[in-house]
């Protein structure tokens, strides 16, 4: 028996800025629906929240590249995404919005409580300004090139091409995206969280869950928690999000940093939802009892938000309290990502199958079933037309559907729609299914977040009673041994009933239909108790000899014809070959030369050869290797981004180019003295220019 009486489930909040995707789906709402739906099954106290992220420089940089206000963006996205969340039957107990009055309320409760205690830290810091728009700028409102790769394109926060985080002031020719304006430096203060104050509670904590987390989970925390928290700036200067809840002047035309804000939406949302059953308190019963346990759900890019952020943001609240403490996360199952026909989903690129879209034309259970099958566990998977079609037609029509409806059919045709005879607990016991072993594995596997394996154990359970129908040939039997073909069927349509319930966490309107062909009033919801469990009042076979099965006979499955994904694969070639023209839009670019320069220009450029004397990482930038260069009789630091494709120990006495005279450059609070010549393969790939000849250390390259 576990500990908790009670969970809360949450599921990330995605940005109302673009509808979301199949792997949106398969990463978050889809297990967090599979297993809420299972814990409703068991008769569990669960409730699952979820709801919009509103705020952020995401939203604010839709709105204006699409010269609309950012409310209109998230009215038009949040909408469209309920309705799609809907349509799956993915079932939230309330879906919010970080918009909403009470969510600004409690966001703001928070920091007021942590900055009355002191705890906040008040920083002077440079920021860019846009001298045109009047504004300060976030670091995604701040494009130049890569001081790493020389990506022109790279944002303020982080280059995509070669994935180094950069700050905005590390850019070569910062621009500003609103008015392409060159910003300049001005001075601005910010409220800083101190991570670093719960350091040694927050390694407590991961270390607490070290048995029981996700290996991922635990190893993308500890690796922040290696490199030392630091003090994290959460506030913006920004005209769109929660307004820093303060007097001063200082606070003034500050908003709340999206991260700090949305994580609590989980608790806003609760609220909301306790307010609208009537019992606005009950919130409390859900955060903040020890008896509840919370569960995170998340794609892996969110993880150190849900494992140090926001456990240091409840700490920092439940600091000297002796009521009102909010439980930390019991687990936060992040999931790998999936990909689509063997590539990354895009957004930006447009390469995705989107949620809606995608139920305009196919059922929702199809699509979960196939989904759930290719859940992203521990590495990142794939969803592929063809397999989709393949499960749809095999697993889903040919077994699952085929069975209960030749159950059904032959009942009514033959045994007058009624269960012929009762079936024996010895009978059900030898299909050759261990039930209490079925059970106590399908039990595991939901607990403990392996869906594949849970939804495999349904569909086994489908394949057993598939061959044990057909091997039986009650249609056959029937003329010689009627008692036996009676026996068959009994056993059947308990076998129907059984799989309703086992499968019913991942195709639950499916489940639903096989309940009313068996004959049941209502929704299998409806019957649903606390404290019971329906998932064990399968083992005493439940339906009686007697029992009038329903009048419907329905196809549950439509198989899909080649025709049905043609479309599909043909839309997906069009993409690849638009990604491709872009890649070889992009090699072409190359051959695009810098305008020309006099022979007096180049002489200008100083190279040497250096001999590379040491080499190490460089803390919190995975590209970057900084080098202790010989050149001559003196030495020289640089940083340069080639992590990816060079160790620190193969640079060690390696012969490289220097650009000895640029003048020195500050990346990472490290100062870069120059830089060395290397060449820019495929994917970003950086291989370094290595001159050879007996004593060119110092030499002119020339
Ligand atoms: N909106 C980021 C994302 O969609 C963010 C998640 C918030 S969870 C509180 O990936
Ligand atoms: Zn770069």
């Amino acid at each position: 028996m576990s500990e908790f009486s009670r969970t809360l489930v949450t599921s990330a909040l995605p940005y109302a800025n673009g509808p979301v995707h199949l792997g949106h789906l398969a990463g978050v709402y889809l297990p967090a629906d599979m297993y809420v739906r299972y814990k409703r099954l068991k008769g569990e106290d669960v409730i699952h929240i979820g709801g919009s992220d509103e705020h952020g420089v995401p939203i604010t940089l839709t709105a204006e590249k699409e010269g609309i206000s950012p409310k209109d963006v998230v009215d038009r996205y949040h909408t469209m995404n309920l309705d799609a969340f809907t349509k799956c039957g993915i079932s939230f107990d309330y879906y919010g919005r970080t918009s909403s009055p009470l969510h600004h309320e409690t966001a703001q409760d928070f920091f007021r409580e942590i900055e009355q205690k002191g705890i906040f830290r008040k920083k002077s810091e440079k920021q860019f300004f846009d001298p045109k728009a009047g504004r300060f700028l976030s670091d995604r409102y701040v494009t130049g090139t890569c001081p790493i790769c020389s990506n022109p394109e790279a944002n303020g926060d982080q280059c995509e091409q070669c994935g180094t985080h950069l700050s905005p002031v590390e850019l070569i020719n910062p621009k500003s995206k609103l008015s392409d304006a060159t910003p300049e430096l001005r001075e601005t203060m910010h409220w800083y969280f101190p991570l670093g104050r719960f350091q040694p509670a927050l390694e407590a904590f991961v270390n607490s869950h070290e048995e029981d987390w996700r290996q991922n989970v635990v190893n993308y925390s500890r690796t922040w928690l290696r490199q030392g928290l630091s003090d994290r700036a959460i506030t913006r200067d920004l005209n769109w999000g929660i307004a820093v809840p303060l007097d001063s002047d200082d606070a003034a035309g500050k908003v709340l940093y999206v991260w700090f804000d949305a994580v609590l939406g989980y608790i806003s949302f609760t609220k909301e939802w306790a307010e609208k059953q009537g019992d606005a308190e009950r919130w409390k019963t859900y955060w903040q009892d020890p008896g509840s346990r919370l569960v995170n759900f998340i794609g892996k890019d969110n993880v150190v938000f849900h494992t140090l952020m926001f456990p240091a943001i409840l700490l920092a609240w439940n600091e000297g309290r002796r009521t009102g403490i909010y439980n930390l996360a019991d687990n936060v199952p992040a999931s790998e990502f999936m990909n689509f026909e063997g590539r990354k989903f895009s957004k930006s690129r447009n390469y995705a199958v989107y949620l809606g879209e995608f139920l305009e034309k196919f059922p929702a259970d199809t699509l979960r079933y196939s989904i759930a099958m290719n859940y992203p566990e521990s590495k990142d998977t794939d969803f592929s037309w063809t397999d989709y079609q393949n499960r749809t037609n095999g697993e889903l029509a040919d077994t699952l559907g085929n069975f209960i409806k030749r159950s059904v059919d032959f009942t009514r045709a033959r045994f007058d729609a009624v269960v012929p005879v009762e079936c024996t607990t010895e009978e059900w016991a030898s299909l050759g299914i261990d039930w209490p072993e079925t059970l106590r594995q399908l039990d595991e596997a939901f607990e403990q977040f392996h869906f594949r394996e849970a939804v495999s154990i349904g569909m086994d359970v489908a394949r057993s009673a598939n061959r044990f129908l057909t091997g039986s040939e009650p249609w056959k039997v029937i003329k010689s041994d009627p008692e036996a073909a009676a026996k068959t069927m009994a056993l059947s349509l308990n076998l129907c009933h059984a799989l309703s319930l086992l499968l019913y966490p991942v195709i639950p309107e499916t489940c639903n239909r096989i309940h009313s062909m068996l004959g049941f009033e209502g929704t299998l919801e409806e019957q649903f108790v606390r404290g019971r469990s329906m998932v064990d009042v399968l083992l005493a076979s439940p339906l009686k000899k007697g029992h009038r099965i329903g009048e419907k006979s329905e196809i549950l499955f439509v198989k899909l014809d080649d025709s049905d994904i043609e479309p599909e694969l043909r839309k997906i070639e069009k993409l690849l070959q638009q990604a491709e023209r872009k890649e070889a839009s992009a090699v072409e670019a190359e051959m695009v030369f810098k305008p020309e320069i006099t022979f007096d220009d180049f002489l200008k450029v100083d190279l040497r050869v250096a001999k590379v004397l040491a080499a190490e990482k460089v803390k919190k930038a995975g590209k970057l290797l900084k080098l202790q260069l010989q050149v001559g009789a003196s030495t020289r630091q640089v940083l340069a981004g080639i992590a990816k494709n060079y160790k620190p120990e193969e640079m060690v006495g390696k012969n490289v180019v220097l650009v000895a005279n640029l003048a020195p450059r500050k990346i990472r609070d490290e100062v870069s003295e120059g830089m060395i010549l290397a060449v820019e393969g495929d994917g970003g790939d950086l291989f370094v220019i290595e001159p050879s000849g007996t004593e060119i250390n110092g030499k002119q390259v020339q």
